[in-house]
């Protein structure tokens, strides 16, 4: 009863921050992302009677912190298949753990395909999205390829996510600019539940969040990039204006992620298809049409304070392997 799967990590173009339900991460408010092709997160579960417990290791070191999350979306697929053996988790990610390129999205997506394959359910995908997200509200979109939606619905899962845009459809990239690797202190999910209960802007962000998803969204049907560049940038500097209104305030950029945003800009302005998004920490992702790419990553290569720029296109979604 073993299997493997591998995932890509995604980045949100419209984003998600708040929880309408922390337990299964229901979230507050949709979300647009691009499933990164080129980073990969490969994961192989094995049930097996000879274990006493779950196990789980990470870039070959056991890790006792990630467990019980771990257990608990194979306890919904255990249910589901009437199996009652623990299983080991062996994970690794081929790409640097530092770069803010979320390893729980890719993490948890390549875990449920692997365990529901080894595992033998047959499960639907809104189902599998579910499972998925209980252990990170952002994984159900790297079960997905290229260019990806996930809608609140009115059901038992809450919510529904599916491509929009096949990778070779609309083949966009992502030029990260990494500008520290310093673990983040706040957790994601710390800060959304800070902004939900603190924030004066949180409920105006949630109110006119679906306006945004939906024009993301047509955006990317008409392939109108500079449009898209223009809802992208505002929604995530609306979500960081949530966060940096939160008590404590949240603030994820040092001084090098505001100089890249400038640069990105700049850039713009003189023509070049590109824009900027940024998450729960202080790496710039410049999302750019793939003539681009050269000279935006020279650009933010050059910008003081960047470490390290890293070039990713759209990818699959979470794949078995035999
Ligand atoms: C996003 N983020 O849409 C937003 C933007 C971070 C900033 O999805 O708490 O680590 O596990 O649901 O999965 C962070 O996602 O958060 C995230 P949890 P997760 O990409």
């Amino acid at each position: 009863m073993q299997a493997t799967a591998s995932a890509h990590p995604n980045v949100a173009l419209i984003k998600y921050w708040g929880k309408q339900d922390v337990a299964t991460n229901l979230p507050a408010v949709g979300s647009l992302s691009l499933t990164l092709g080129g980073l990969t997160t490969r994961t192989t579960v094995n049930f097996s009677a000879e274990l006493q417990r779950d196990e789980l290791t990470i870039n070959g070191a056991s890790d006792d912190v990630a467990i019980s999350r771990v257990s608990r979306c194979l306890d919904m697929l255990r249910q589901h298949a009437g199996v009652d053996l623990c299983a080991s988790v062996t994970t690794t990610n081929d790409f640097p753990t530092g770069a803010g390129l979320a390893s729980s999205a890719s993490g948890y997506a390549a875990l449920v395909k692997a365990a529901a394959a080894a595992l033998q359910v047959d499960i639907s995908g809104d189902e599998l999205d579910l499972i998925a997200r209980i252990g990170s509200g952002s994984a159900p979109r790297s079960l997905h390829a290229g260019i990806v939606l996930l809608e609140k619905i009115a059901d038992h899962t809450g919510t529904h996510c599916h491509s929009v845009a096949a990778p070779d459809d609309w083949p966009l990239s992502v030029v990260v600019a990494v500008t520290s690797r310093q673990p983040k202190d706040v957790s994601s999910t710390g800060g959304m539940e800070s902004s939900r209960k603190t924030s004066p802007t949180y409920h105006a962000w949630v109110d006119t969040h679906p306006a945004d998803l939906a024009a993301g969204l047509k955006f990317v049907e008409q392939r109108d990039f500079m449009a898209l560049a223009e809802i992208s940038e505002h929604s995530c500097l609306k979500m960081h204006a949530v966060a940096m209104s939160s008590l404590p305030p949240l603030v994820y950029w040092s001084g090098a992620t505001v100089a890249c945003m400038q640069r990105v800009r700049e850039l713009r302005q003189s023509g070049v298809p590109v824009f900027f998004t940024i998450d729960a920490g202080p790496q710039l992702k410049a999302v750019c049409l793939p003539e681009a790419v050269g000279e935006v990553h020279a650009a933010l290569a050059e910008v003081p304070g960047v470490l390290d720029v890293l070039d990713c296109h759209l990818g699959s979604g979470a794949q078995l392997e035999s």
